[in-house]
Order: C-alpha cells, then structure tokens, then sequence
C-alpha cells in the first residue's frame, strides 16, 4: 500500500504517527509534514535569531561549545550569520517551542527514551542559505548525518533530523534533495557512497522536497542528503531551516571548553579553500 504513495507525499501531524506514516518512513527514510508551526511561530522564531544573531556579532563570537558559526555577508553586505549552533540554549522561546507536546509523535518515533539533545553533537541548528557574493553557505553538499558519531569513535547511534522549514521552496529555489531508502545501505555505502560534502552533483534518484514555511520533516541520520543551491539571487534566494536533533544512548555533552570536531576542521578548511579561490 505504502507503494501506492508519491515521494512527495505530505503528511497531516497528528497525536500519533500513524501506520502509514511509519510505513513510509521505514521504506523511504522521511516524512514531511505539513504546515505543524503556524505563521506566528514562524514569525517569532525568525524573529529570535535576528536578536541571537545581533548578540553574537556584538561579541564577536566565532564558536558556540567549539563549533565554528558559518558567517559572511548577506545580499546587502552586512555580516550574516548562516549556521548557528546550540540555538536553543540562547533562546527560552525556542527551548520552549521544541519541547512542545505536538512533536511527541515524532519524538517517540525516535525512541521511547528520545531527547532533545540541546546540548549535544551541534544542539538546535538553525540555517539560512543565500546566495550572494560575500555568502558562506549558498549550498550544502552530499552527506549523512549519522557519520558524525564515527568522529566520536563510536558506531552511529540511530538518530533522526527534524527540520522546521520557514520559506516556501520550490525546485528552482535549490532546496532539501534526498536520496529515499538510502538509509537501509549498510555502512560501507553511508561512507563512501558520495565524497562527503564536495560532491554537489544531481543524483538521478534524488527526490526534492518542497516546502511551505511551518513544514516539518524528519529524516533517517543515515539518509543520503544535500541542499540545492537557488537559481535565484540575493534575498530571492533565502532558505531557512533549524534542525532539532534528538539523540538517544549516551549523551556526548558539550561546553564552552569542548574542541572544535574534525567533521568541522575539514569544512573550515573548505570554506577557507573556497574563499581563497574566489579572491583570485
Ligand atoms: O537545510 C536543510 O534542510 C538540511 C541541513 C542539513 O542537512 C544539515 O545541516 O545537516
Ligand atoms: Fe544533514
């Protein structure tokens, strides 16, 4: 039955995940809900990282618990934090918002014992992409998100990503492309299956996910991903996302005393290497 569904299905979030849904899930490795936060939440939520991001300027924070912040410049040149970490720990508001009893659906599809890891791996992570000049992140290459724990030294944990979306995308705005099933690979394939991150190419089976702003989707850790860049430009060309992560197992917590991960070094190197290319 659950074959009979488009890829592009979208789902109602309701007091439970139903049998469908789950079926969908195991086969494909996400759901996408539709519209779960309304267009105050929406508003507030954007709203909180304008005042994170006029806080972290001020300082002139460049790590949150050693995780670099992505920062350049935005259409207009202003300095434009693109991936902020831990969000949720500098926001009541937000801590409050996750923690909502409409996410238990999803947060017990995880695992009875699910948690909202605010203070682990990179916490609550909100991104905006853009395309413009002095832009750090118009895009995101191929990975899975379950290969952070090898960085760890330990054998990837099942964990799924919750993404709270907040622009309408559609497949010229770039936007989330998966690959579905891809989670049931096995370890080999979630390794080298693509060259983490530096491989931008279009996979012939991917799917894109469109989004309206509220929308919830959840994917397998194990799930082969990217972010389209947008063929448009400037603020046309804005995309918004925070992830929750929700973690079971043994927490791995981290402070402000915590080292900057690997995973993170190389796509320092990376951002580094990219920005050299462009002054020449
Ligand atoms: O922005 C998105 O929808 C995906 C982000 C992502 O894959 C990540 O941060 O690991
Ligand atoms: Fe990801």
């Amino acid at each position: 039955m659950v074959d009979a569904l488009p890829l592009s299905s979208r789902f109602a979030l309701s007091t439970e995940i139903t049998a469908v849904q789950a079926m969908f899930f195991e086969r494909h490795g996400y759901l996408v809900f539709d519209r779960v936060a309304q267009p105050d939440e929406v508003a507030s939520i954007l709203s909180e990282v304008d005042r994170i991001q006029a806080e972290w300027i001020a300082e002139g924070r460049t790590h949150v618990h050693g995780i670099p912040l992505f920062v350049g410049k935005d259409p207009d040149g202003e300095p434009f934090i693109q991936r902020f970490t831990f969000t949720s720990m500098f926001s009541p508001y937000l801590r409050e918002f996750v923690l909502q009893s409409r996410f238990e659906p999803v947060r017990r599809l995880v695992g009875e014992d699910a948690r909202v890891g605010h203070d682990e791996m990179d916490g609550v992570v909100f991104n905006r992409y853009v395309k413009a000049p002095g832009s750090a992140y118009p895009r995101l290459g191929w990975h899975t998100d379950g290969l952070r724990d090898l960085a760890y030294l330990r054998m990837p944990e099942p964990m799924f990503n919750i993404g709270l979306h907040f622009d309408r995308i559609a497949p010229e705005d770039g936007g989330l492309r998966l690959i579905p099933g891809s989670h049931n690979q096995g370890l080999w394939d979630m390794c080298f299956r693509k060259f983490y991150f530096f491989d931008h190419t279009e996979d012939e089976s991917e799917v894109m996910v469109e989004t309206w702003p509220g929308d919830l989707t959840v994917h397998d850790g194990r799930l082969w991903h990217r972010v389209g860049p947008s063929t448009k430009d400037g603020w046309q060309s804005l995309r918004r996302s925070m992830y929750v992560p929700y973690q079971r197992g043994e927490a791995i917590r981290r402070n402000d005393d915590s080292p900057t991960p690997i995973y993170h070094r190389i796509g320092q190197v990376q951002r580094w290497w990219k920005r050299r290319q462009a002054s020449r």
